[in-house]
């Protein structure tokens, strides 16, 4: 599928706050620094669309932003891809990370069209207890997700193998099932087309 357009819609504090819920969507979430921007700018081809920084955890709210694709037959589809606020920010004070639980928890809890959330971990690490915690909540409030092991180009791919075995051997100690994982390169735009890929399959099994 081609990416036909890619806006940023709006930040919304809450889950009330969010755009209706009429098409389906796609949550983008991980530590803060994980590349969360850069890979939704590298899926629409645009390095401007979410905003990057070097200073890790700037987005505190729920960005949204509307993508449309044509298919090899002509149709149209489209659907949200949202950008959450990262987890594991050791600056934040603790009523800050609780308002942070309670937003995520609500989100990802109550939002309807949600089809799946997309957990980044980084490719250069070995198995790090808040992805690994996130993860094992989201498979005990049975939410579908994928992981992405990003910032693949930064390691060698011997390290970037063994980090990601490391990662679902950890897994696999409290889940019966692992997910799907794509590895991605936002710099090299490894990856875009399987992601794209999930994302048309799974925008036809919604319709
Ligand atoms: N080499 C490389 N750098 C990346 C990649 N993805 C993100 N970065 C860099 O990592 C930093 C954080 O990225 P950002 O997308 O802002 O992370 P976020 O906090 O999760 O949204 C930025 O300096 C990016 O340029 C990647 O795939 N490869
Ligand atoms: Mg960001």
């Amino acid at each position: 599928m081609e990416i036909t357009s890619a806006k940023y819609i709006k930040s919304s504090p809450s889950l009330q706050d969010c755009p209706r819920a009429d098409l389906p969507e796609y949550a983008f979430i991980g530590r803060s620094n994980v590349g969360k921007s850069s890979l939704i700018n590298m899926i629409a081809n645009n390095e401007k669309l979410a905003k990057t920084s070097r200073t890790p955890g700037k987005t505190q709210l729920i960005n949204h932003f509307l993508f449309s694709g044509q298919k090899a037959n002509g149709q149209t589809q489209s659907w949200y891809v949202v950008d959450l606020p990262g987890y594991g920010f050791a600056k934040r004070s603790i009523a800050q990370r609780n308002e942070w639980q309670r937003m995520i928890d609500h989100y990802v809890t109550g939002r309807k069209n949600l089809m799946q959330i997309f957990l980044l971990v980084d490719s250069r690490h070995n198995p790090q207890k808040p992805d690994i915690d996130f993860a094992q909540k989201l498979y005990s409030l049975q939410i579908p997700y994928t992981i992405i092991f990003t910032k693949s180009d930064k390691e060698n791919q011997r390290t970037v193998h063994q980090n990601i075995q490391s990662f679902l051997k950890a897994l696999s100690e409290y889940q019966q099932f692992l997910p799907q994982q794509i590895t991605t390169s936002s710099t090299k735009k490894t990856g875009r087309k399987k992601l794209i890929d999930l994302i048309k399959e799974m925008n036809e099994a919604q319709l």
